[in-house]
C-alpha cells in the first residue's frame, strides 16, 4: 500500500519527511517515482488528469492539496475514490493574516495614501473608529470562520452570510438568497470566501455592489470567477465602491492591458493569500488517512453535487 504525492514540488521533501517520521508503516512516494500504480491507495494532488486517475486502480482517497476544488472537473473524477479538500490550520492562519491585513488597509485608507504618495501629496484623512465600520464575510466555512475569529479583537461590527444558517458568537449571521440584500446593506467591507460554483459565479457583480453602503470596499480571496471585473471598475469609477483588494483574478495572471493592473483603487496580489503548509498539512492529511483506515468518517469530504 502506498501514498503518492503529486503536488507542489518545493514541499515534497517536507511531506516525505513527515510521513517517514510519523507513519513508517506507509510507503510515501513522490511523483513521478510512483512505483507500482496498483499499490497506490492514497493520492495527495493539486491536479488529477482523468487518465492518470484511471491508472490508480486501487485508489481509495484523493486528498486535494487545495481547499478549493473548482479547478478540476468533478464529473470526470470517478465516484469511487472519496475526494477530500484541504483543511489544515496553516492554511487558515495565512488566510486570516491576509484578510486582516486587507481589512485594516481598507479601514485605514491605505490605498488612498499609496495613491497620494505617488503624487507626492501629504494629506490626512479622518480616522474612523473600528466600531463604526461593518465587515462582512460571504461563505462561513472553515476559512470564513477563521477570518472572523481573527478579526474579532479589532472591534469591527462583524457579519456573515452563508447558504445554511450559522451561529457564531459576536457575528450577525444571515442565510440564503432572501437574506443577501439585508446582509450586504450591513457591510462596509465585503470579503468573499465562497467556493466557486454555478451558484456563486459572478456573485461580486452589479447587484451586489449596489446593495453595499455607498463607499464600501471589497476583498476577493475566493476565486476570480466570483468577480464581474467590468462591474467592479464601473462601481469604483462611479464612487459606489471606494476600493478593492483582489488576490484572485480570471484569468490568472491578468492580461498586460487589463485595467485592474493600474487602477488607483485596486490592490492586486497574485493568488498568494494562502496555501497549504507542508508540516501542518501533512499532519492533517495523515490524521484523515488514519480515520479512513479505522473506518471513520473523513473530514472535508467534497460533495460532488454541490461542487465543494
Ligand atoms: P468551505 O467548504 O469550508 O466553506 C464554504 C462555505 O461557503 C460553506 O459554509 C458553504 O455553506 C458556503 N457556500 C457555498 N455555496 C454557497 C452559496 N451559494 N451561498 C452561500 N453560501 C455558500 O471552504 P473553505 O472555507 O475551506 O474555502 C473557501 C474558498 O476559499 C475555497 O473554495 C477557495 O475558493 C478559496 N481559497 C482561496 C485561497 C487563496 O489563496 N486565495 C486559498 C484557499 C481557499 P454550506 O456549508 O451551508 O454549504
Ligand atoms: C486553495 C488555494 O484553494 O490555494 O487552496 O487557492
Amino acid at each position: 500500500m502506498s501514498v503518492l504525492y503529486r503536488s507542489e514540488a518545493a514541499q515534497a521533501e517536507a511531506w516525505s519527511q513527515y510521513f517517514a517520521e510519523h507513519a513508517p508503516d506507509l510507503t510515501f512516494r513522490i511523483w513521478p517515482d510512483a512505483g507500482d500504480l496498483a499499490e497506490v491507495e492514497y493520492l495527495i494532488a493539486w491536479q488529477w488528469p482523468p487518465a492518470f486517475l484511471a491508472s490508480l486502480t486501487n485508489l481509495k482517497v484523493l486528498f486535494s492539496a487545495s481547499a478549493g476544488v473548482d479547478h478540476v472537473d468533478l464529473s470526470a473524477a470517478p465516484a469511487r475514490p472519496q475526494l477530500v479538500r484541504m483543511i489544515e490550520p496553516g492554511l487558515a492562519d495565512s488566510m486570516s493574516e491576509y484578510v486582516t491585513m486587507s481589512v485594516l488597509a481598507l479601514h485605514r485608507d491605505l490605498l488612498r495614501y499609496i495613491a497620494n504618495q505617488a503624487e507626492r501629496r501629504w494629506a490626512s484623512l479622518p480616522i474612523r473608529p473600528a466600531g463604526g465600520r461593518s465587515v462582512g464575510v460571504m461563505g462561513l466555512g472553515v476559512l470564513g470562520q477563521a477570518v472572523l475569529a481573527r478579526l474579532a479583537p479589532f472591534g469591527f461590527r462583524l457579519r456573515g452570510w452563508n447558504r445554511s444558517q450559522r451561529a457564531i458568537p459576536g457575528v450577525d449571521c444571515y442565510a440564503g438568497e432572501e437574506a443577501l440584500n439585508a446582509f450586504l446593506g450591513q457591510c462596509d467591507v465585503l470579503i468573499c470566501l465562497l467556493p466557486l460554483t454555478d451558484d456563486t459565479r459572478g456573485v461580486l457583480g452589479r447587484r451586489t455592489f449596489a446593495a453595499l453602503p455607498r463607499g464600501g470596499a471589497i476583498i476577493n480571496v475566493g476565486r476570480g470567477g466570483h468577480l464581474d471585473q467590468q462591474a467592479l471598475i464601473e462601481a469604483l469609477d462611479e464612487g459606489q465602491l471606494s476600493g478593492a483588494i483582489l488576490d484572485v483574478a480570471d484569468p490568472e495572471p491578468l492580461p498586460d492591458d487589463d485595467r485592474l493592473w493600474n487602477h488607483p483603487k485596486v490592490l492586486l496580489t497574485p493568488h498568494v493569500a494562502s496555501m497549504a503548509h507542508a508540516q501542518t498539512a501533512a499532519r492533517a492529511v495523515l490524521e484523515n488517512l488514519r480515520r479512513h483506515q479505522r473506518g471513520e468518517p473523513l473530514h472535508g469530504l467534497v460533495d460532488r453535487r454541490k461542487g465543494y
